[in-house]
C-alpha cells in the first residue's frame, strides 16, 4: 500500500488509464501544433507576396537578406520537427512506472546535455556566422558608388537631395537600375529609420550623424519604403517610393528635375496662382526654384506635379487631393507641420492651377 491507499496492482491499472488519457490529450496537442505550423507557413507565403516584403527581393542586397531569412527559417523548421518528434515519442511511450525500468535511447544526462546545450549552441553559432557574413557583404558595395543621394528624415516626410546634380525632391528616391547607389542618411529632427524591404535592410537616420546605406534594384519598378522608427504622431504616414529606372530614363529625369520651374505665361491663371503662392505663408516653408520662395521647413515644390504622392505617401497626387491637402492638411494628417491656409475659392483654384503646372 502507498500513500494513496492503492495496491501496486491498483496503481498499475490507474496508470494505464492515466497513460491512455494523456495520450489522447497529447495527440490533440500534436494535431493542433501541426495545424498552427501549416497556418504559419501559409501566412509566410502570403507575406512573401505583400508589397513591402523582405521575401520578395528586387535587388542583390535584399536577396542576401532574404537568403539569411530562409536559412533561419529552415533551421527553425528542423528544430521544430525534431522537438515535436521527441514529444511524440514521449507521448507514445506513456508514463513509466518507476525509474528502475529499462531506459530508451532518448534518456539520461548525456542526452539532455546534447539536446539542451550542445546542439542549440551549434545552431546559434551557425546563425551568428551567417548573420555576420551577410552584414559584411552588405556593408560595402562590390564597386564604387555610381551615385550618392542625401536623404534627410523630417517629421513626417523625406527630403531627397542629389548633391552632385543640384536636384532636390521629396518622398521619392529615383535610382538607376543595375548599380549600387549610396544613400547618406541624416535625421533632421528626431530619429527616423529608412526601410525599403525589397531593396535593402533598414538603417536609422540620427540627428548629428550621417549613416550610409546601399540600395540596388535589378529591375525598373516602384518599391515602397516606410519610416521604421517611431518618430511621432504621423510616423505611420511617413512612407516614400523608390523609383528604379533604366539608366537613360533616370538621366532624363535628373535633367528635368535640375531645371527651375517654368515661367508662367503672362496674365494666365497659372501666373495669378503664382502670385497667390508667393504672397502667402507658403514661401516661408517651401522652395520653388526659379522664384523667391525658398523656405526649407517643408518639401521642395519645384517639380511637385511630377511626383506620385502627396504628404509622404498619404495621398495620391491629383487635383482633388491637392485641394483637400491645402485647405485642411491637419484633418488629413493630424499633427503634421503644415498649417491650413485661408483662401477664397477663386484664389484656391488659381493656386491649384499653379501647383499643378510645376511639372
Ligand atoms: C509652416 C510651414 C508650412 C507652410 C506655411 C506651408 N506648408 Fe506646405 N508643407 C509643410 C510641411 C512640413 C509639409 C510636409 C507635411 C508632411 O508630409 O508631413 C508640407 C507639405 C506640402 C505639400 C505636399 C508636398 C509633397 O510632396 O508631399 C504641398 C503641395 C504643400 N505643402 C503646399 C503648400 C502651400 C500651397 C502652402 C501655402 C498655401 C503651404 N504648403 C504652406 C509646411 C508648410
Ligand atoms: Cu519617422
Amino acid at each position: 500500500m502507498n500513500r494513496w491507499g492503492m495496491s501496486t496492482q491498483q496503481r498499475r491499472a490507474y496508470e494505464r488509464v492515466r497513460g491512455g488519457r494523456s495520450f489522447g490529450a497529447g495527440a490533440k496537442a500534436a494535431v493542433l501544433g501541426l495545424v498552427l505550423a501549416i497556418a504559419g507557413f501559409a501566412f509566410t507565403v502570403r507575406l512573401g507576396r505583400a508589397e513591402t516584403s523582405v521575401l520578395d527581393p528586387a535587388g542583390p542586397r535584399a536577396a542576401r537578406i532574404a537568403e539569411l531569412w530562409w536559412v533561419m527559417f529552415a533551421l527553425g523548421i528542423a528544430v521544430f520537427v525534431v522537438v515535436m518528434g521527441l514529444l511524440l515519442v514521449a507521448i507514445f511511450r506513456g508514463k513509466r512506472g518507476s525509474d528502475t525500468e529499462e531506459r530508451g535511447p532518448f534518456t539520461g544526462t548525456g542526452f539532455v546535455a546534447l539536446g539542451g546545450a550542445v546542439i542549440p549552441f551549434l545552431i546559434l553559432m551557425i546563425v551568428f556566422g551567417a548573420t555576420l557574413w551577410t552584414l559584411i557583404a552588405l556593408a560595402e558595395p562590390e564597386g564604387p558608388p555610381g551615385l550618392t543621394i542625401e536623404v534627410a528624415g523630417h517629421q513626417f516626410w523625406w527630403e531627397v537631395r542629389y548633391p552632385d546634380q543640384d536636384v532636390v525632391t521629396a518622398n521619392e528616391i529615383h535610382i538607376p537600375t543595375g548599380q549600387p547607389v549610396e544613400l547618406k542618411l541624416i535625421g533632421a529632427d528626431v530619429i527616423h529609420s529608412l526601410w525599403v524591404p525589397q531593396l535593402s535592410g533598414k538603417l536609422d537616420l540620427i540627428p548629428g550623424k550621417t549613416n550610409t546605406l546601399w540600395l540596388e534594384a535589378d529591375e525598373p519598378g516602384e518599391y515602397r519604403g516606410q519610416c521604421a522608427e517611431f518618430c511621432g504622431i504621423q510616423h505611420a504616414h511617413m512612407a516614400f517610393l523608390v523609383i528604379a529606372q533604366p539608366p537613360n530614363e533616370f538621366a532624363e529625369w535628373l535633367d528635368a528635375q535640375r531645371e527651375p520651374s517654368d515661367e508662367p505665361a503672362p496674365d494666365s491663371v497659372v501666373e495669378r496662382g503664382e502670385q497667390i503662392f508667393l504672397g502667402s505663408a507658403c514661401v516661408y516653408c517651401h522652395t520653388v526654384r526659379g522664384t523667391n520662395a525658398s523656405g526649407e521647413l517643408g518639401p521642395d515644390l519645384t517639380h511637385l506635379a511630377s511626383r506620385r504622392t502627396l504628404a509622404a505617401g498619404t495621398l495620391e497626387n491629383n487635383l482633388g487631393n491637392l485641394a483637400g491637402w491645402i485647405v485642411d492638411p491637419q484633418s488629413i494628417k493630424p499633427g503634421n507641420k503644415m498649417p491650413a491656409t485661408n483662401l477664397g475659392s477663386e484664389e484656391l483654384q488659381d493656386l491649384l492651377a499653379y501647383l499643378m503646372s510645376l511639372r
